[in-house]
Order: C-alpha cells, then structure tokens, then sequence
C-alpha cells in the first residue's frame, strides 16, 4: 500500500491527527506524514505520551491515529486503559506486528508478537489484521469508525511488516562536519579498562558495541526502549569497584527522561552516562526525533549530575576519557554525532540467553 492513498483514506473516513513513535514497519507512512500540513501529525517521546496527546484530541471532538510498534504497544496500554476505555475517548491505533508467528524478526518481538491479539482481544480492543489494498482499508475504515462512532473507545489496525510500499526517501539533513557514533565507541571500547561494564542501547548504539567491538563486559539491551539507565544502575550498585559506561541514544534516552533524575538522585559514583545524539531515530528509518530542542546537559545538571561534558569530536572524546578518574561521577557525556553506521550492519548471532550468560560470568 503507498502512504499517500493510505493517509488519505483515514482523512476522508474523519481520522486525524496523527502522532506515535517510529517503527521501521511504518517507515514510508511518516516520512509521507513529515507535509503533513502543521498541527497534523506530532512525532511523541513515548507511545504513552501519544495516547495522552490523542486523549487530548478526542476531547475536542476528533478521531486521532496514534502509529505505535508493538513492542510499544506496553507503553500505550497503561492510558489505554485507564484514558481512553475509562473516560470512552476513541483513535485509531496503528500497531505493527513485528514478530508475527512463524516469521524470522529479531528476538525482542517474539513475545509481544503472539501476545498482541490476546491483549487486544483481554482488553476488549476491536482489531483488524490489515490486508493489502484499497478495498480491504475501505472495508476496515468502515468498520473502525462505526466502532468508534458506537462506542467511543479505540479500534486498532495490525499492521504486518512490509505492508507499505517503500516510497521516495527525503534525503537526511548531514551534519557532515560531525563524526559517527562508531568512531566513538571504538574509542572508548579501547581505553576502557577490562574489568569495566559497556551497556549499549535499543538502536544501533547496542548493535555497533556488539559488533564492532570485543570487549568482554559488552551489553546489547536490544528491546526495553529507554531502560537501559536504570539497568546500569541496577548494576553499577552491585558491582562498585567497576565502571559502568551507559550508551544511549537521544529517542530512547527522550523516552524515560525520568530516569535521569533517578540516576541523579542516587548518584552512583562509577556511573558514565554517554549520549549518542544524532537527533533522529535512526534505527527505525531516520525519522527526526524531539532531541533538537532539548539541551541534555541542562537536564543533567538540572536532575543532580555533579558533572556534565559536550564532545562534537573523536579527539576531545579521549582527551575526556583520559581524565575520567578525575571527574565527579555520574558524569553524563553528550556527543553529537551524525546519522550512519557501516552499510550491512549485522544484527547479532548470539540469542539473548547468551548475552546474558556472558556478561554474568564476566561479571561473577
Ligand atoms: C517502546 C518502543 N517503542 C518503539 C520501538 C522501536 N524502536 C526501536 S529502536 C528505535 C529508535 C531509537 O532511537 P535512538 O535511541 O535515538 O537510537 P538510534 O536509532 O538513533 O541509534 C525505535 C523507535 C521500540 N523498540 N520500543
């Protein structure tokens, strides 16, 4: 299906705004929805937030799509629930089914992607399994709306991978002056001492430390978008005499924002909370994330980081990581990189059980 007929289609059946959080699944449709004229669609930190913002709109008497992964449906179901089924707000939930059964996908979708109809179905979610073509969307639309209209609560779409027809692909904004997340890690995977823990995020921060480098204590947390913070703190309270280096990125890290002020408040002294800002959700297709209008040092600062340091280059990276027994700790490092990352990109070969077999004998 081409996003263009697809968006209109949701517009003639009453359906807008729009707004949600990227999923790869979803790719040509948000790129289409960046012309959206203003006020149309609204890129959200967390898939919660978008139900809250489609609470929003339905109140003032619209029917608002929210576009979500299905391993961000978790996120959603929490207002879902008790917003949207509570207080009888409908939307469109466009949710893509990754890990559908029987399929090959990374190992973070296998679970969401059998429990996904189970849970619409415990929740009283009306669904379709979208098939290809205008008629079948036509068909479905009705359907929705009549829901909607009815009852006043949401209706959700299923969306398999590769039901959008891939489009023209706006060219990406290069900051070519800037460097690529990669350099940076091997850096830091080459002076960091062999007792210390790397923990690299959902998206390619996780996904390069895994590949690129042979750090022993290496972590690739490749589902819980926006956890890793609070996984690192989890271990670098367990494990003090080691240095802990977190690898985030500017969506996930955007997602639990909060956790900086938990990190701040329990201020572990072998924290380093390293931000890869490429200002996009790279890993999804590119899509702009919020990170431009948000200074993460500030925040740090603001949320009890004794120490925070900006790096635009791979020389001032080491000379930082050179002196890092000097600094007050956590120390929240914000490295703006560019988007790219080494064509063909593997995902990792090792199941997840085996990641977390290695790092707990490294670490025992
Ligand atoms: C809760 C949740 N929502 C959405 C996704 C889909 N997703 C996977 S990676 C990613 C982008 C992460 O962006 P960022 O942290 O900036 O890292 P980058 O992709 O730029 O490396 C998204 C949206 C997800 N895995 N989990």
């Amino acid at each position: 299906m081409d996003a263009a007929p697809f968006i209109h289609a949701l517009q003639a059946a009453s359906f807008s705004p729009f707004m949600g959080v990227p999923c790869s699944v979803f790719t040509p449709l948000i790129d289409r929805l960046g012309a959206a004229p203003e006020g149309e669609h609204f890129i959200c930190t967390s898939e919660g937030e978008a139900m809250g913002l489609a609470g929003g709109f339905a109140l003032a008497g619209r029917l608002p799509v929210v576009y979500m992964q299905n391993d961000g449906f978790g996120n959603a179901v929490n207002p879902l629930t008790s917003l949207q089924l509570l207080y009888r707000l409908p939307a469109l939930l466009l949710i893509s089914w990754r890990g559908e059964p029987g399929l090959k996908d990374a190992p973070q979708h296998r679970v969401m992607g059998s429990a996904l109809r189970g849970l619409l179905e415990q929740l009283q979610v009306p669904y379709r399994v979208l098939e290809d073509g205008r008629a079948a969307l036509a068909e479905a639309l009705a359907k929705a709306r009549e829901h909607c209209r009815a009852t006043g609560t949401p209706f959700a779409f299923v969306i398999r991978r590769g039901y959008f027809a891939a489009g023209e692909k706006a060219g990406a904004a290069h900051a070519e002056e800037l460097c690529q997340r990669l350099a940076y890690i091997e850096l830091l995977a080459g002076m960091a001492a062999p007792e210390d823990i790397l923990l690299g995020a959902t998206g390619f921060s996780g996904r390069e430390l895994q590949q690129y480098t042979g750090h022993r204590g290496r972590f690739y947390m490749m589902g819980s978008m926006g956890c890793l913070p609070a996984l690192g703190l989890g271990l670098a309270r367990s494990r003090p005499r080691r240095s802990v280096f977190v690898l985030d990125g500017d969506g996930a890290l955007l997602m639990k924002l909060g956790s900086l002020a938990t990190i701040g408040h329990y201020r572990p002294t072998n924290f380093v909370h390293i931000l890869f800002d490429n200002q996009a959700y790279e890993s999804t297709g590119g899509q702009p994330s919020l990170a431009s209008g948000t200074d993460f040092c500030a925040v740090a600062r603001a949320c009890g980081y004794p120490t925070q340091e900006k790096v635009t280059t791979p020389a001032e990276f080491q000379d930082l990581l050179s002196t890092l027994a000097d600094r007050a700790k956590p120390l929240f490092i914000h490295v703006r990189v560019r988007c790219g990352t080494p064509a063909g990109l593997p995902r990792p070969e090792q199941p997840p059980e085996q990641m977390r077999d290695d790092l707990m004998s490294f670490l025992a």
